[in-house]
């Protein structure tokens, strides 16, 4: 009974809010110590500093029409195109992007994995109100570290139609030392195709399993995809049951395997790749055929480098990765982990002459070794400095399919209890997943440091798995830490980080 109770106040939230949760931060905050927060209005200017370079740039977030190889699908983007234009800056510059709504909802940007200031952080209701359809909204911050980054909207599922866009940092003392870079965003569509993200939140909301995209849950996923594809149970095999929903098409910059983006470089050199997984639903185990790939960087942060014939990549996470190019047409593919609908996501990495791989490409690397990034170990540089935590704070991620409710610390956002932190102290979060999915938990505002020292800002949580996440609270403000399973997070798998006096 009581979960019924859970599962119609979720969804009562998402009738008035459009967010489920987000609505309630601002009504609950008032008990806590910090002012209670209803109304922001317009943004405060700020300035950057004297010699302080400055980037500016306007982005239109608007609604669209994308062609995934001869289907047209309309869908919400920003500008014209999907993935939408490429940010980028030099670590240390002041970004000024003005955001200009023309969808008929209101929305948000937040900039993913930067530690900026709280007023740009982009989450309605904490740092800021939406912005309305027809007004626009001026963010301004300063991206202090180097990486591969993304942007995407705040509100409800947005995050699952077009609404994001590559934002890379680049480190002004950066070695180099590669000859190309390729930047490839990956993603599960399901917009326009008959269905809408909305109307897929909706259904699982109502645990309406039985229609629409959906994919079974638990067991019966599991079941389906043993008799149908073995390949895909054992890749599937550290993360259990990986996602909700069965998606229609996966694409590397936009473009799904039947109409491929061709990447261009010259055998022999050395390309960089910067990957980001957009997706809302999917982890995806990624690889490029007849090659190893070098791993660099994890969330922007440098590691030891690290070769693999693939690499799984959460939602919300960033690898980079070096390759030295062979001499042809290859593959590169992004195969989703434990989908019962199967495809794939590719591209076609291409030096020289010869036919291109086929969509249903699939390299022998993908059964190689396949690398879990928390197993990186950190570069030295990237290492927090040595120290023993000020203070504890737990966080256990909880919920279930059936009802579709989800939550941290034992509740839905805006009925859980915010974590607290003193600016200053190290935080160490023992972090638990006592459900039987895997969740990408991301942090907002800072960057924390695994067991091992691997600095990371989303990390996947396989079932039942448990690690400490230790984190320097010297972001003043107030933050979301919420699985990057957007369905999740509007399903209640979110929470706030305060700072108290
Ligand atoms: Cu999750």
């Amino acid at each position: 009974m009581g979960s019924i109770t859970r599962r119609g106040l979720l969804i009562g939230g998402l009738g008035t809010a459009g967010a489920a949760g987000l609505g309630t931060y601002a009504a609950t905050k008032g008990s806590g110590a910090s002012a209670p927060k209803g109304a922001f209005g317009a943004p405060t200017p700020v300035s950057p500093d004297p010699g302080q370079t400055v980037v500016t740039k306007s982005l239109t977030a608007k609604p669209i029409t994308l062609d995934l190889a001869g289907r047209t699908v309309s869908t919400w983007g920003y500008g014209d195109a999907v993935p939408g234009p490429l940010l980028r800056a030099t670590a240390g510059d002041f970004l000024r992007v003005t955001l200009d709504n023309q969808l008929p909802d209101e929305t948000t940007i937040h900039w993913h994995g930067i530690r900026l200031r709280n007023p740009a952080d982009g989450v309605p209701g904490m740092t800021q109100d939406p912005v309305k359809p027809e007004t626009s909204y001026v963010y301004e911050f300063t991206a202090p570290d180097p990486g591969t980054y993304f942007f995407h909207p705040h509100v409800g599922v947005q995050l699952d139609r077009g609404l994001y866009a590559p934002l890379i940092i680049d480190d002004p003392n950066e070695p180099g030392g590669y000859d190309a870079e390729w930047v490839l965003v990956l993603d599960d569509w399901i917009d326009g195709t008959g269905t809408t993200p909305e109307q897929v939140l909706e259904k699982l909301l109502a645990n309406d399993s039985g229609s629409g995209g959906m994919g079974g849950m638990g067991g019966m996923d599991h079941g389906e995809m043993g008799g149908m594809n073995h390949g895909a149970m054992d890749e599937a095999e550290p993360w259990g049951d990986a996602g909700d929903v069965t998606y229609p098409h996966f694409l590397i910059n936009g473009r799904p395997p039947a109409d491929p983006e061709t990447l261009r470089a010259k055998a022999g050199q050395k390309v960089r790749l910067r990957i980001i997984n957009a997706a809302s639903d999917t982890i995806f185990t990624v690889a490029l055929g007849g090659h190893r790939m070098t791993i660099t960087h994890s969330d922007g942060f440098p590691v030891e480098p690290t070769e693999t014939d693939a690499f799984y990549i959460g939602m919300g996470e960033r690898y980079d990765a070096i390759v030295t190019l062979g001499d042809g047409a290859f593959p590169l593919v992004a195969k989703p982990v434990g989908k019962a609908g199967g495809g794939q996501a590719m591209a076609v990495a291409r030096t020289g002459s010869g036919a291109a791989p086929g969509g249903d490409a699939s390299p022998r690397e993908l059964t190689g070794r396949v690398l879990i990034g928390s197993d990186l170990r950190p570069a030295q540089a990237a290492k927090l400095p040595s120290r023993r935590p000020d203070a504890t704070a737990r966080l256990t991620l909880t919920g279930s399919m059936q009802p579709y409710a989800w939550g941290m610390n034992g509740a839905p956002f805006g009925k859980n209890e915010p974590l607290t932190v003193r600016a200053g102290q190290r935080l160490r979060i023992n972090a638990t997943n006592m459900t039987m999915m895997t969740h990408p938990v991301h942090v907002h505002g800072h960057t924390f440091a695994l067991p091992s020292g691997l600095r990371k800002d989303t990390v996947l949580m396989a079932p039942m798995q448990s690690f400490a996440i230790d984190l320097d609270a010297d972001n003043e403000g107030d933050w979301m830490i919420h699985c990057h399973n957007i369905y999740h997070a509007e399903g209640g798998m979110m929470i706030a980080l305060e700072y108290i006096a």
